[in-house]
């Protein structure tokens, strides 16, 4: 008999008594059933807006990321070729790459500003080194809520950071999420930084996030997100972070028997086009593809947090061990990181950050 089990794992036939297998019958179909209603993407939504006249020209444009097709990302970039293909009427043809295909997250950005690529969406957070600003979605607990997240994205500082981030030869027109990183690791439950002492953890190629986990008190290590199944698998780490949607679409759990729900950095993913793509498109393609990141990046918003909770129940169910802190556990992880504030607020620029915080006061009030 061949049993189908909850999606990223392989089927395998199974021997059983009448009675068991009657019983692990019935079990296995519930899970499944509630196994495949969880991980149910939310349906493409239709392409509003009409067709767009172009100069009779047709384009491809290669849009390259670094997440798995069952990402919420690659959801959103299934909307964006739909809008934008659809409203061009087919003049505009998109072609997409994910598991970082054509590169991991750098390697795409360089892609960009040589020209032999047209679109990526990155973390902001291993782009720092280019955009310092960007290092404020890297402070520890600095966005409570994704609807503060959101207040700060679609405001007037979000919509400046994609101004500043339009030179050295990429254009950025839109904002999605990567969302909110939890921690999880081979060796034990994880309650309190004393928990850390000496763990190996990968984090991205970042100083912040270095940072955090050095002061923690665990040993971090920053390693591309191409190579980090493979390090997990070889004991090369021993955790790493990443939102829920993402430890299960690159099957994390399945090396990483323990989780902590840390909430710890909001990360968002920034929506780039190549300059030389760019310029060579009417300025009515260039509107349309604003408006198709735009629409992309609301969807994909919302994908992920309505399959946050959803996959976090799944993960519990398929036997990952998640640790939820109380809000007492949390408050030792805030006081322990408040001195990365002082390492980076001049860096970052104190006013920055005091703005996104005045957007959380605004918010509590
Ligand atoms: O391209 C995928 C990366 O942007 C994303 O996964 C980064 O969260 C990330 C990580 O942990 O590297």
């Amino acid at each position: 008999m061949t049993t189908i089990t909850p999606s990223h794992r392989s089927t395998r036939p199974r021997a059983r008594s009448s009675l068991t297998t009657l019983m692990a019958a019935a079990v296995l179909s519930l899970t499944s059933l509630s196994a495949v209603a969880a991980t149910e993407m939310p349906p493409l939504p239709d392409v509003t807006g009409d067709v767009v006249k172009g100069d009779g020209n047709d384009y491809n444009i290669k849009f390259n990321i670094g997440l798995t097709q069952s990402s919420a990302q690659y959801r959103g970039l299934e909307y964006f070729k739909k809008i934008v293909e659809q409203r061009s009427d087919n003049h505009i043809k998109v072609q997409t790459f994910h598991s970082a295909q054509l590169g991991d997250d750098l390697q795409s950005v360089s892609a960009l500003q040589a020209g032999t690529l047209d679109m990526t969406a990155p973390s902001t957070s291993p782009m720092v080194s280019m955009f310092p600003q960007f290092a404020v979605f890297d402070l520890p607990f600095l966005f409570p809520t994704p609807e503060i997240a959101d207040k700060v994205l679609d405001g007037d500082i979000g919509q400046q950071m994609l101004k500043d981030a339009s030179t050295k030869g990429l254009v950025a027109i839109g904002w999605s999420e990567n969302g909110y990183r939890q921690l999880t690791n081979s060796e034990h439950a994880v309650t309190s930084p004393a928990d850390l002492d000496g763990l190996k953890v990968r984090t991205m190629q970042n100083p912040i996030h270095l940072d955090i986990w050095r002061t923690l008190g665990a040993n971090p290590t920053p390693m591309s997100f191409a190579e980090l199944f493979t390090a997990l698998e070889q004991g090369v780490v021993d955790g790493q972070e990443n939102p829920w949607i993402t430890i299960e679409s690159s099957k994390f759990n399945e090396v990483q028997p323990y989780a902590t729900e840390t909430n710890h950095v909001y990360t968002p993913f920034i929506t780039l086009v190549s300059e030389r793509t760019w310029k060579r498109l009417p300025e009515s393609y260039q509107q349309l593809l604003r408006d198709a990141a735009k629409q992309m990046g609301d969807y994909e918003r919302h994908v992920s947090r309505v399959m946050n909770d959803q996959i976090k129940q799944e993960l519990k169910d398929d036997g990952m061990k998640i640790t939820e802190l109380t809000p007492e556990q949390v408050a030792v992880f805030q006081k322990d990181l408040a001195p990365v504030y002082d390492d980076w607020r001049e860096k970052i620029g104190g006013d920055l950050i005091d703005r996104i915080r005045a957007e959380s006061k605004v918010d509590s009030k």
